[in-house]
């Protein structure tokens, strides 16, 4: 009773106060921020962020919770429209109840004196007003009077992505596989971070947090019935349980999901042990087992953590796409949550977001949707790149296909590959993107990677004395995105003076240097787009761009395994650098954008970056360290520009070589090539002291420039001598071009070697590779021409039509280590083995796969010609399994060959001489 009549009386006298104040609304008063007793968390939460505001302004706010809502006097008033205040409210503040029929939307309305009313049209919707308040007590110092605004996003969703993943594998296991472990990422359970950023999310009005993991349930769930696949000690899974529940708390009174994502199928690594099994195999087909455990622990995943969604890539782990997709999805996945969903006795469904991600997600959400409604979709932006805001092409299909089923489509932002590790802020391009999603996409909600080191959460690249945390040192990419996706229809040019006053704040700069800031983040910002989409080789993050590339991947991309849909899709129309030479050559008209085009325009943007930075030094006051990182990124991404212009038109030189055997050709791309080194250089020096690393996946995934195994070529410093190496073979080559006495002018020829090795499959028939040869035990399909590399290889006579029903494996045991070659067609066609592709699957460079090793080295009767692959095993028995599809098993070889890697070019039309050799 004492303590209830001294509420009162601070209550009163608090109110008191304020009352008997000049209440004139430029003085500071005491203001009462109101809320109803039974006012929801986020409603609270938005009260207490509002006074915080005022008071850093000079007010003196306090939040009362009860139930009267006065009209008076410094006094604000917030409820959401169901709430019992919420009509009288609205008649007071003459607020139109349409103006509330938007999820998430609020109206405020001021007046004179400090009276406000906020009615949001939801729980969130009445935090945001408050939000927007705060915004604008802290850009003006004051509250806004006469004030009347109504505002809603106009994305239903927009989310951040984090991931428990790391840079490198662990020891022992596959890719994605982290369990959650305090020696794996400590930051997991630091509340203080979660804290830090769970508010940047608020502030930018995100409304949803992924957690990105291979198979997270056995870090946070024990399974009755499994209890041996629990993956962490007893002692981290309490603090699992505690930082989950503390972190998914934090996140709902912030108005944020928190969505779990896993691989499938992946399971954990004790159970597999157990079982006999392998923890992912994208290769087995579903197991009962595996399902009634995944089933299992997705119930326990729900029933424990009720206000959890997940989000689902089917694929990765699970071979292609196909039947097995819809099951898994159908039969244990929605079946799992919704087993959860009974134990706790409600019917509330979690949102379940599917990736189109190695799946036909439009087949398995219409066989989904009649079982579970609160489904939703999504697929990457432009792949794991950042390319273009003209999407087009297939891609653009897939993701108004996507669209048009009429549940929620969001877009991924998925990893930046391009832009690593360097700042991103053009805030142009991020709100074009945002319309291009919209517009093209037919898409309304977005899911955000980090800016650069994803794998490396939550440090960013930069060598610095106290690594730098992504949530501060690109909050500009948070901000940009989560503006545009509240609303992508602004103003440009008052966008312009946004952004301006928001750097003008953290760099304390002058609105002149403030503008240039913004105009460097600009002009940089076109860079890696323009580079990756005209002359990249994917938009996976098995290329890093920013350490650029080598000559043989400029003028052969297809050895490389070029993923096509870069330039088709997520690039707008132009050309490739070998379609320009080959046009050129026969002075054909050029479409679009030019790799030419682009060479200058890289230069431009670079310069007009490199002078507005400059320009802006002066005006700065604040923040001088960060300004200066700035800077040097801004230097930065002027060399990488200058570096792959020069090179690219070395490229289109040595490309005329091809045609017109010329060594002038050459000559003339010699000075250039130099150029592209001396700028590659400066690159080096600018980032050896400022940057760990320029890729955060530091794995063999990583093939372009350099394969990144454990570590290796992740810093320009590392990759500069494989350039001058390069442009020296180079000069040599021209040298030897020019004195005809030298064979070393052309590629000397090493053959592959077989190795014996024991085949255990039943009755195995061979073929020799050999003009005539039959390559399958069931087809007449003979061997035409080959390339020298592979003559007299004792290949492995399959059936093509058991390939094509049940896939291929092969048991073999040899006395050494030993690779066995693959060939597959080049083509795309349903009945051929599709070649390992590290943009859908991570796995297919297990075996050391993924790169060709010859291309078009064979061809066999009418069939395309085949690329040569090779996957390699140690000695001892080995088993061989490949998806459904034919293939020519060319052979096995001594592991230690070193056979070029080149474009042999049989059977390809038009075919010129192979000129890879120049470099290497
Ligand atoms: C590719 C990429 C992976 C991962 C994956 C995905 O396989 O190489 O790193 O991002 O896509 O989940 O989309």
């Amino acid at each position: 009773m004492r303590y209830f009549i001294y509420l009162c009386c601070t209550v009163l006298a608090f109110y008191g106060g304020s009352a008997s104040a000049d209440s004139s609304s430029d003085k500071k008063s005491n203001i009462a921020i109101v809320i109803s007793k039974d006012a929801h968390q986020r409603i609270q939460f938005g009260a207490e962020k509002l006074a915080e505001a005022l008071n850093k302004a000079g007010y003196k706010a306090r939040v009362q919770q009860q139930n009267k809502f006065p009209s008076r006097n410094n006094t604000i008033l917030i409820t959401e429209k169901s709430q019992a205040q919420a009509g009288q409210l609205l008649k007071q503040s003459g607020i139109a109840v349409a103006n509330l029929d938007h999820k998430e939307g609020f109206s405020i309305s001021t007046s004179s004196n400090n009276r406000a009313t906020i009615v949001g049209s939801d729980v969130t919707g009445a935090l945001y007003g408050c939000l927007e308040l705060v915004d604008q007590v802290n850009a003006t110092g004051k509250l806004p009077q006469n004030l009347t605004l109504n505002d809603h996003p106009e994305m239903v969703l927009r989310g951040t992505a984090i991931g428990l993943q790391k840079p490198t594998e662990l020891p022992g296991r596959g890719m994605y596989e982290y369990p959650y472990t305090p020696e794996d990422f400590p930051w997991f359970y630091d509340k203080e971070l979660w804290i830090q950023y769970l508010d940047m999310l608020v502030e930018n009005r995100y409304n949803s947090l992924y957690l990105w993991n291979g198979h997270p349930f056995s870090s946070l769930v024990k399974v009755k019935e499994y209890p041996y696949a629990l993956e962490v000690s007893e002692e981290t899974f309490k603090k699992n349980e505690e930082v989950f529940r503390f972190l998914t708390a934090e996140a709902d009174k912030r108005g944020i999901w928190v969505i779990q994502m896993f691989y499938n199928i992946i399971i954990p690594k004790p159970f597999a042990e157990k079982h006999g099994l392998a923890t992912q195999d994208r290769n087995r087909p579903i197991i009962p087992i595996i399902a009634d455990y995944t089933q299992k622990s997705i119930a326990a995943f729900v029933e424990k953590y009720p206000n959890v969604g997940l989000l689902v890539t089917l694929g990765e782990a699970m071979e292609g796409r196909g039947q097995d997709d819809v099951d898994w999805f159908t039969k244990t996945i929605i079946p799992g949550v919704k087993d959860g969903l009974k134990a706790l006795g409600t019917d509330i469904q979690p949102p379940i977001v599917l990736r189109a991600h190695d799946t036909d997600a439009d087949i398995v959400m219409k066989e989904s949707l009649p079982i579970y409604k609160n489904l939703y979709t999504m697929a990457k932006f432009n792949g794991e790149a950042l390319t273009t805001y003209t999407p087009r092409g297939s891609w653009a299909e897939l993701h108004r296909e996507l669209s048009r089923i009429g549940t929620v489509h969001v877009q991924n932002v998925h990893i930046l590959a391009n832009l690593e590790p360097f700042r991103y802020g053009s805030a142009d391009f991020i709100q074009k993107s945002v319309q291009a999603m919209h517009e093209i996409y037919e898409s309304n909600a977005i899911h955000v990677y980090p800016q650069a080191s994803y794998w490396d959460w939550p440090y960013a690249a930069d060598k610095a004395k106290n690594r730098l945390l992504q949530v501060e040192r690109d909050a500009i990419w948070y901000k940009a995105w989560a503006r545009y996706a509240w609303n992508s229809r602004r103003d440009r040019s008052k966008e312009v003076t946004y952004w301006s006053d928001q750097l003008a704040g953290t760099f304390g700069a002058t609105p002149q240097a403030a503008e240039n800031i913004l105009k460097a983040y600009e002009e940089t910002g076109e860079i890696a787009p323009k580079l990756l989409r005209r002359y990249g080789i994917t938009d996976g993050n098995r290329q890093t761009l920013t350490l650029g590339m080598t000559m043989t991947q400029l003028i052969n991309p297809f050895r490389y395994n070029l993923f096509t849909m870069l330039y088709e899709s997520e690039a707008p129309e132009g050309e490739m650098i070998i379609e320009y030479a080959e046009k050129e050559w026969n002075k054909q008209k050029h479409i679009g954008e030019t790799p030419v085009i682009v060479a200058e325009e890289v230069l431009v943007h670079g310069r007009k970056a490199i002078e507005a930075i400059e320009a802006a030094s002066a005006g700065v006051s604040k923040n001088k360290d960060e300004f200066e990182r700035l800077k040097n990124d801004v230097y930065s991404y002027n060399e990488l520009a200058a570096f792959f212009s020069a090179k690219v038109e070395a490229a289109l030189s040595i490309l005329r070589y091809k045609y017109s055997d010329d060594i002038s050709d050459l000559e003339r791309a010699l000075p250039l090539l130099e150029k592209s080194v001396v700028h590659y250089r400066k690159l080096a020096d600018l980032t050896k002291d400022t940057y760990l690393y320029a890729n955060s996946l530091q794995t063999k995934h990583r093939k372009i420039p350099m394969r990144g195994v454990d570590a290796t070529y992740k810093h320009w410093v590392e990759v500069l001598p494989v350039y001058e190496k390069e442009l020296e073979h180079f000069r040599r080559s021209i040298d030897s071009l020019k004195n005809p006495s030298n064979n070393k002018a052309t590629a000397k020829v090493i053959r592959y070697r077989n190795v014996p090795v024991t085949v255990l499959n039943k009755r195995p028939e061979y073929f020799t590779v050999e003009k005539n040869a039959k390559v399958y035990s069931d087809t007449t399909l003979k061997i035409e021409e080959f390339a020298s590399e592979i003559a007299g290889l004792k290949g492995l006579k399959l059936s093509k039509r058991d390939q094509i029903k049940n896939g291929t494996t092969i048991e073999f045991t040899s006395a050494q280590p030993v690779k066995v070659l693959v060939g597959f067609f080049n083509e795309k066609n349903p009945g051929l083995l599709t070649p390992p592709d590290l943009e859908h699957d991570v796995s297919a460079n297990d075996f050391g796969q993924s790169e060709i090793k010859i291309a078009n080295a064979l061809l066999a009767s009418s069939f395309a010609p085949v690329n040569i692959h090779s996957y390699s095993f140690p000695k001892g028995r080995n088993k061989l399994t490949l998806a459904k599809g034919a293939c020519v098993i060319v052979g096995f070889v001594d592991a230690n060959d070193q056979v070029r890697l080149y474009d042999a070019g049989i059977g390809v039309k038009g075919y010129k001489k192979d000129i890879d050799w120049l470099f290497e």
